[in-house]
């Protein structure tokens, strides 16, 4: 179900037990049957009696030293009462769980899910019992050949019951989703659904705007779908303006309400176009880490630590690499007036010919599309980054997987992020046919960090097989420790603050030579975790392309992007 948050729920945040399971014994010892010893002689090995405690949300790695780099299984444990009365319905709604998630309810198994970054739930009517219930989550963070992402990648593999965690309580027929947005290219017309889940299907719905004094009546159909149309003289939504309105849908048996905002956003020839007007996208890369404490994060709060800086740099979107991230942190953009993209983990060396790769991509998509669906902040759905031609079945795989992303949303403009232009002479050439399926054409490129520059930054060609199509510079930049400030700013000072400054002013002068560039975004807003990022003395197990430190100091790239994005 989508919009939990207005709905008759108990939050199961707070303190769970844990059981760290290195050896995988757990499953064999059958934790989630509690057995407690009936005699003396009896023992068991894994017991929740006095283990210690895990924060929910928040990643294990960040709680307890010796989890820094764990990646395996840790058993959670919580207990909760009940008093679901007849007729009601009840489920368990996990915002997210790194990555695999094996839920148990009073001994019984009662689901799994797969993927660490978008919500799931599991209904729990007739299972849950009355007064005491234990409920118990085996999250395993290995990382998987066949996984999503696979196993290599650039941040920090963060495990356990990352997001919160709900129980959420509904009418035996209740409103599951809705899609209320505008059509596309409209400035006024919404077209959308509402789906009930439940025995009751044909019923009266109801849309109300109180503030723009709009009802809409309309009726489901016998399988619970209702079709929705209705237009309004909306104020509409957009970086400037932010304006979101109380909707409220209602049904015979339920109600849910929610802040919606209206907009256009689509690609029209070589231009992005934001209510029918042309946008130069001023984007940050940002990871889902909180900087500071160096953990995951969950909170609004910690979204609005992240999204604060972005909003000073002077951006108008942040590209949320390269998982959807929390809900907090979609909503808390959309409120601060910055458009969202939004990314799915397929990321580099994706197994595509696994038989198991589609369906999986596809659950992904669709548990991203239904969550965001209804956020005018998001405008782009970003379907994979850096995967390889190469790669077998990859082109059909996401061609595929676009199909379905513009089937369950024919609103926002679809895109895919390449790496694979080739750099010779002063000239990009960028023709890979993936760009076939995308609205844009989003390259990352690191020239004069992992590749030198040919030739003076203003006068780069580009050689674009897709002329047709708005291109966004999606990842560009390099590292340097702040404070770093020895030596001259010259390719022989990498590291260096001074040499980083460079990389931008020379990659600022390069934009100018872009046919249709339509936006940039620098890789990226804060120095970030990565195990992957070992240098002893510069990196320390950070990845250094940060405009701000992971203590939030301006490095001198910061103010570069500060002053392009300005004349934008
Ligand atoms: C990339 C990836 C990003 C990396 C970045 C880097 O191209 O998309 O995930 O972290 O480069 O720092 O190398």
């Amino acid at each position: 179900m989508i919009n939990i948050q207005s709905r008759d729920r108990t939050s199961l945040n707070g303190e769970w037990k844990a059981l760290v399971d290195p050896a995988g014994r757990g499953e064999y010892l059958r934790v989630w049957l509690e057995k407690k010893p009936q005699k003396k002689t009896d023992f068991f090995e894994y017991s929740f009696e006095g283990a210690p405690v895990l924060k929910v949300p928040g990643d294990f790695n960040s709680q307890m030293p010796e989890l820094t780099y764990y990646e395996g299984t840790v058993w959670y444990k919580k207990q909760f009462t009940s008093s679901l009365q007849p007729g009601k319905r009840l489920f368990v709604y996990f915002g997210a769980v790194n990555y695999l998630a094996d839920v148990y309810l009073n001994g019984e198994k009662i689901g799994s899910h797969e993927g660490g970054f978008t919500p799931f739930q599991f209904e729990i009517t007739g299972k849950v019992r009355k007064g005491e219930n234990s409920l118990i989550v085996k999250a395993d963070n290995r990382r998987l050949k066949n996984g999503l992402p696979g196993t290599g990648y650039d941040w920090f593999n963060y495990g356990g019951i990352t997001r919160d965690v709900d129980l959420v309580e509904t009418s035996n027929t209740y409103i599951e989703d809705y899609f209320i947005q505008l059509k596309k290219s409209s400035l006024d017309t919404v077209r959308g659904w509402v789906r009930l889940n439940g025995p009751e299907t044909i019923q009266k719905i109801n849309i109300r705007i109180p503030e723009l004094n709009l009802a809409h009546s309309t009726k489901t159909d016998g399988k619970g779908i209702a079709r929705v149309e209705f237009s309004s003289d909306f104020d509409l939504w957009s970086p400037e303006n932010p304006k979101r309105y109380e909707v409220i849908v209602e049904s015979e048996t339920d109600t849910v309400t929610g802040q919606i905002g209206f907009r256009s956003i689509e690609v029209r020839g070589d231009e992005i176009l934001l209510n029918g007007q042309p946008v130069f996208l001023k984007a940050v890369n940002i990871h889902e880490e909180n900087p500071y404490e160096g953990k995951r994060t969950y909170s609004k709060e910690d979204a609005r630590q992240l999204l604060t800086p972005a909003k000073e740099l002077g951006c108008n979107l942040v590209r949320l690499v390269h998982y959807p991230h929390s809900e907090h942190m979609v909503k808390e953009a959309e409120k601060m007036g910055l458009m969202v993209w939004n990314e799915l983990p397929i990321y580099q060396h994706i197994q595509f010919s696994d038989s198991l790769m589609p369906q999986k991509m596809e659950n992904m998509l669709h548990e991203m599309v239904r969550r965001d669906r209804n956020r005018c902040g998001v405008v782009i759905w970003a379907l994979s980054n850096e995967t390889y031609p190469g790669t077998p079945g990859r082109n059909k795989a996401l061609a595929e997987l676009t199909r379905k992303c513009r089937a369950a949303d024919p609103t926002r403009p679809v895109t895919h992020v390449t790496n694979t232009q080739n750099y010779e002479n002063n000239t990009f050439g960028v023709k890979d046919s993936l760009y076939l399926h995308s609205d844009i054409v989003s390259i990352n490129e690191y020239i004069g960090w992992y590749i030198p520059w040919q030739g003076r930054p203003p006068d780069t060609r580009w050689n674009i097989a897709f002329p047709d199509k708005p291109v966004f510079i999606s990842e560009f930049g390099g590292e340097a420790l702040y404070g770093n400030n020895d030596g001259p700013a010259d390719e022989a000072a990498y590291w260096t603050e001074g040499y980083q400054e460079k990389i931008y002013t020379d990659q600022v002068k390069m934009f100018g030579t872009i046919p249709n560039l339509s936006g940039v975004c620098p890789w990226l807003l804060f120095d970030y975790r990565s195990l992957g990022r070992m240098h002893p003395v510069y990196q320390q197990g950070y990845n250094r392309k940060g405009l701000l430190s992971e203590n939030g100091d301006k490095k001198k790239a910061w103010y570069i992007m500060k002053k392009y994005f300005k004349s934008k």
